[in-house]
């Protein structure tokens, strides 16, 4: 609790990261007015990059039918025996534990940097691409967790039947609904041990995703302030409230629940990049791995320090020979560049961070309702 208690004073901390919004002084006070000025050209309609492109729905507004397809591809996926030699031998026995020990292995460049958001759009894109092997052709759902926050506990994504199941209970926080009685079998931490799908609901900190904390997020001016304001605020506090997967920064990918929650903090990196989208398709920066004396933003304390307090572990010499180069393509800088090249690990092809700066771009092609 203790913990816990620290990162809610954390919370407090974070309105000192809203910027003052500057008003444009006024340009049109005085002077005649001027004569107009011929139309500009009309812009030459972009030549379409997405034939089509998926809806993502909030859950709730998602068809019965809809939402029973993705439960059972989703059920088909953690039940789907693994493929990939390199992961199977580091402990992965499921489809679903290969994607949990990409999110793993990757850990420490992925979060508390600026890859922070790109990467998890490809996250959620080869999420996507492991539903599609199981037959699943609709979009991905997202949580709007302003709807519920404050109340966690009673929303309808917890719903047993047509939801993702609810608060964990008995020894092990196991969940019930759905994903009941399937094991995954990557962490916690850096560890792997199999655990059934388990989380806790606390709804003491689920009010700091309202949209309160949402606006203060879209409304930061540049890339630089909207991925911390983004990193450490809904997002942080979206996975203190649900503590999925023992609360593990580093496996928490683990239950399903989990790219809901992401869907909701993808959606707010393309809200923010929709007020501009002309300068933030290619607003990126921040740096491409944790800094060992930093470590997670949300813990005190560095890398190693952190390893120990939170019980995480270290990655082993196994998978440090499998974890990617994070300045690849930033050319040998520590700062995220447009070129920076992120890896799956063989589950589907890397791709670069420009590729995900546009969701409709042609690499992806989704919208978000
Ligand atoms: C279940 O959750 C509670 C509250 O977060 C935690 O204190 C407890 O350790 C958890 N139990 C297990 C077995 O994970
Ligand atoms: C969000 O929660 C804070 C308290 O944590 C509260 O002050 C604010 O009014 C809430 N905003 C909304 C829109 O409910
Ligand atoms: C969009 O961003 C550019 C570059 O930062 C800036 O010059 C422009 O004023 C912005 N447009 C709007 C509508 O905010
Ligand atoms: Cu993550």
């Amino acid at each position: 609790m203790v913990k816990l208690l620290q990162l809610g004073a954390l919370g407090l901390a974070l309105s000192g990261l809203s910027t003052a919004v500057a008003l444009p002084a006024d340009a049109t006070a005085a002077g005649p007015p001027a004569p107009a000025p011929p139309a500009p050209a009309p812009p030459k309609p972009k030549p379409p990059t997405c034939k089509g492109l998926t809806k993502r729905q909030e859950w709730r507004n998602m068809k019965r039918p809809d939402q029973q397809a993705y439960i059972k591809a989703q059920r088909c996926v953690m039940t789907s025996p693994a493929k990939l030699p390199k992961l199977k031998a580091l402990g992965a026995k499921t489809r679903w534990d290969e994607l949990v020990m990409l999110h793993q292995v990757e850990a420490l460049q992925i979060h508390s940097t600026g890859t922070f958001l790109p990467f998890h759009r490809y996250f959620l894109h080869v999420h996507q691409f492991l539903l599609g092997e199981c037959g699943y052709k609709g979009g991905l759902p997202w949580w709007n967790e302003p709807l519920d926050a404050g109340n966690f506990i009673n929303s309808p994504l917890l719903d047993p039947v047509n939801g993702f199941g609810g608060d964990g209970t008995g020894p092990g926080n196991c969940t019930n609904g759905p994903f009941a009685g399937l094991t995954v079998n990557i962490g916690p931490g850096f560890f792997n041990k199999p655990r059934c799908v388990n989380r806790k609901i606390n709804d003491f900190f689920s009010p700091l995703t309202n949209q309160t904390y949402v606006d203060e997020a879209l409304n930061q001016p540049d890339y630089a302030s909207a991925w911390v304001a983004i990193y450490m605020g809904p997002h942080l506090f979206g996975h203190i409230a649900l503590a999925m997967m023992d609360g593990n920064s580093i496996t928490s990918p683990g239950d399903p629940l989990f790219f809901t929650h992401h869907g909701f903090v993808d959606k707010m990196w393309w809200d923010w990049q929709a007020r501009n989208l002309s300068a933030r398709l290619t607003d990126m920066n921040g740096p491409n791995a944790q800094s060992p004396d930093i470590g997670f933003l949300e813990f005190p304390g560095g890398i190693a320090e952190e390893a120990a307090e939170q019980g995480w572990g270290s990655p082993s010499p196994a998978m440090l020979a499998i974890t990617p180069d994070p300045k690849k393509g930033d050319n040998g800088g520590t700062e995220t560049t447009l070129n920076h090249v992120m890896s799956s690990l063989g589950i589907i092809p890397d791709a670069t961070v420009r590729d995900v700066m546009d969701i409709q771009g042609g690499y992806l092609c989704y919208q978000y309702e």
